[in-house]
């Protein structure tokens, strides 16, 4: 197998055995085997044996000789209407939960918790699910009691109540945000084991707010020489981010209040936070409370010091806060588990922070071949994108890959090109195409392809 590996791809690198998070890795490889991964055998199994019972009376997929022998849920009395009036997921569907990598921060209040992409379908993360950075900890804030201020190169500054905020004309708009450190553990090596660890720090939602430029044209904002704003939080991580004009003038900046039909979250920044469409997840801020328009970029601590490149030649890049084209499968990935050689839906997701997937392509044996992916409707500009591909699986070691391609032609990158350019010592924007290996065993690893 090593040897075929090699044929592959070189060197390979897979990830370290002794990966902190075992237990992570137990849950979602029993999850692989007992759920989602075993799924497509059992309703294959259940078919074909309901098919066979039909005609040949022969034992069903659970065992019982006579079909007319109903579950308990086709006989007896179901449960009353729910009482405690906001649903919940299926008991099931437990081991589907955000986590954190334990060990990658200090506290828990400044720290991260992944989405678990692996579980999930479409576009959307259920709001329960999306991933939560924190710089100090989230709050529940009484949105009778939040203000959200105008001020800056205006000619009235204004204050607005959450009420006044939500009569006026509102959009929503799907759109992904991701945290500019995704994808930061994989810069040097193969760091962690799950795609909820390597591209955990993204979701996608439905968002509802005011267009921002409406807010500015009430103050009265100077537009023409005030080309950034500053954008500020309410909570004690000071949470200041320069946002250019050029982005807020093309209207698609929220001010938002809505997350997938209902308030946002508290972790998401309930009662208000910036919708920055394209831009890296810091710029997004949260609890917002303040929007100061200015003539230049602010550089203020999470632009000077945090959020910024480091270059092979020493120096740091600052304001690169565009999130370029990049995918991931999500299934096949690392920790699950294939039960059987056969037909596989290979299925991930693409996006990009400058407008809509034009091409996913997939490869199954390390990036020698690649074929074009299916794209899922709808796809929306700086939005994810779901897209899959037919995959039969002959039992033997592959690789699978898939590669993004958007709509100002830009492709993403390997680890290769990508480290020529950027070196290997950076935290933020690794936009590289991911890999998993997929062992004779059915297991699926997380490797790098150098
Ligand atoms: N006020 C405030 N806004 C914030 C943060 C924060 O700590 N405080 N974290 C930022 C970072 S780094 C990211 S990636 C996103 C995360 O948003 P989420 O927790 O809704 O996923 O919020 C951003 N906005
Ligand atoms: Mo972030």
């Amino acid at each position: 197998m090593d040897f075929q590996i090699k044929m592959m791809s070189g060197r390979l690198r897979k990830a370290p055995e002794n990966f902190l998070d075992r237990q992570a890795i137990r849950t979602v490889a029993a999850e692989a085997r007992q759920g989602r991964r075993d799924f497509l055998r059992s309703a294959f199994a259940a078919a074909a044996a309901t098919a066979a019972a039909g005609s040949h009376a022969q034992p069903n997929a659970g065992g019982d000789p006579n079909i007319l022998n109903l579950p308990e849920h086709s006989r007896g009395l179901g449960q009353a209407v729910a009482t405690d009036g906001y649903g919940k997921p299926s008991k099931y569907e437990a081991n589907v939960q955000r986590r954190r990598s334990p060990g990658l921060t200090q506290t828990a209040q400044a720290s991260v918790s992944f989405a678990p992409l692996q579980s999930l379908f479409g576009i959307v993360t259920p709001s329960g699910l999306h991933f939560e950075r924190h710089h100090q900890g989230w709050w529940d804030i009484d949105p009778s009691r939040h203000r959200f201020m105008v001020n800056g190169m205006v000619k009235t500054p204004m204050v607005f109540t959450m009420d006044e905020l939500m009569r006026l004309p509102s959009l929503s708009r799907f759109h992904f945000i991701e945290c500019g450190a995704n994808t930061g553990m994989e810069w040097g090596n193969v760091a962690v084991p799950t795609c909820q660890y390597t591209h955990g720090m993204l979701s996608c939602s439905e968002f509802t707010g005011v267009p921002l430029i409406t807010l500015l044209e009430m103050a009265g904002a100077d537009l023409k020489n005030g080309r950034f704003v500053l954008a500020e939080g309410a909570d004690g991580s000071s949470m200041t981010r320069t946002i250019p004009m050029s982005l807020i003038r093309s209207g698609e900046v929220l001010v938002a209040y809505g997350q997938n039909g209902e308030m946002l979250r508290p972790e998401n920044g309930y009662p208000l936070r910036l919708v920055v469409p394209g831009a890296q997840g810091v710029s997004w801020v949260k609890y917002l409370r303040r929007i100061e328009v200015g003539d230049r970029p602010y550089g203020a601590k999470d632009e000077a010091i945090h959020y910024v490149d480091l270059m092979p030649d020493g120096l740091h890049r600052q304001y690169t806060s565009t999130q370029e084209c990049k995918s991931v499968v999500t299934a096949p990935s690392g920790g699950q588990v294939l039960l059987d050689k056969g037909f596989y839906n290979v299925t991930g997701l693409a996006w990009s922070g400058r407008g809509k997937v034009r091409r996913v392509d997939v490869s199954v044996d390390g990036g020698r071949n690649w074929h074009a992916a299916r794209l899922e409707t709808p796809v929306l500009g700086k939005c994810l994108t779901r897209f899959s591909a037919d995959w039969v699986w002959d039992g033997k070691p592959a690789i699978i890959q898939s590669r993004a391609a958007d709509e100002t032609g830009y492709v993403q990158p390997t680890y290769r090109q990508l480290r020529a350019v950027r070196g290997t010592r950076s935290i933020y924007h690794n936009n590289a195409i991911q890999s998993w290996l997929v062992e004779e065993s059915g297991e699926v690893r997380n490797v790098q392809l150098s």
